[in-house]
């Protein structure tokens, strides 16, 4: 069986970072260890008043108890990050538990719609940056890519500009990056990768639906880790995780007035597990 290890906060209320990677991953047949960075009440989009406890502090002796007990990952995947100094403890974690024939994920989650999340700033920006220099696959959206890169946020592109986006995200150290929420036109959106080893770019896009829906980010990094270490090649893990959170989009509308902080994503775990046979 394989197993992957995520690194995130537990949003407890709000269907993101592990209340979403852990029940995803898990469903495509993958042991899925945890190590929470920080518990919150609720995630930071949308709602005010949350509480916010900090574990960076445990995270050394989880790790250092796991080597004791020399668990090995088949991937290492890491969401949502508290503080440059759980960066730097994290960055600690990859040089422990890196083997040659497992890989790492960064999701660089950073912020949205041009805008930081709240918390988050360019000092941080550019401590994730290095950060996604130790992986071998990063999963910006277009804000992230722009901060990291410390480049203008534009909505207005074409292939050219987003294939010297990935060159740039390439630069930065990482094998494979890939950009999510890429839309040429009013009809679709998706994802593009560029294996940089291969100097070769992969496409892959669905329905685009004009509705923006908390958590969705973390849907797509956790299909897309858990299709990779399944074994699925790029292109494939790139249509597996497109498609389904296209799904989790469009199971939520009917219901977006009463969940409007995260989407239905649990209607759609069965179709996940049909896209993974
Ligand atoms: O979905 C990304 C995410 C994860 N964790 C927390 C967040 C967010 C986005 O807002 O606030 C706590």
């Amino acid at each position: 069986m394989k197993r992957t290890v995520t690194i995130q906060d537990i949003s407890c209320f709000g269907k993101c970072s592990l209340t979403v990677a852990l029940p995803v991953i898990s469903a495509m047949g993958i042991e899925t260890a945890v190590i929470p960075t920080a518990v919150l009440s609720t995630h930071t989009g949308g709602f005010t008043g949350y509480t916010f406890r900090d574990l960076t502090g445990d995270i050394p002796a989880i790790s250092d108890h796991w080597k004791n007990l020399d668990i090995k990952f088949d991937s290492v995947y890491t969401g949502y990050l508290g503080s440059v100094e759980q960066i730097e403890i994290v960055s600690g974690f990859f040089d422990n538990f890196r083997t040659e024939n497992n890989f790492i994920v960064v999701d660089p989650v950073l912020g949205d719609n041009g805008r930081f999340y709240t918390g988050f700033n360019e000092d941080f920006a550019g401590k994730m940056a290095e950060l996604c220099s130790k992986a071998d696959y990063i999963i910006p959206n277009m804000t992230e890519a722009c901060f990291m890169l410390k480049i203008p946020y534009t909505e207005s592109y074409d292939r050219a500009y987003i294939e010297d986006i990935l060159r740039k995200l390439a630069g930065l150290g990482c094998k494979i990056p890939v950009l999510t929420g890429v839309h040429f036109n009013d009809t679709e959106q998706g994802a593009v990768a560029y294996d940089s080893g291969k100097d070769t770019f992969y496409y892959s896009f669905g329905e685009h639906i004009a509705r923006s829906v908390h958590g969705t980010g973390d849907i797509f990094a956790s299909v897309f880790t858990g299709a990779v270490t399944l074994g699925k090649d790029l292109q494939t893990a790139l249509d597996i995780s497109v498609n389904y959170t296209v799904e989790c989009i469009k199971a939520t509308i009917p219901h977006f007035d009463e969940i409007w902080y995260g989407s239905c994503f649990e209607l759609c775990i069965g179709k996940l597990i049909d896209m993974i046979k």
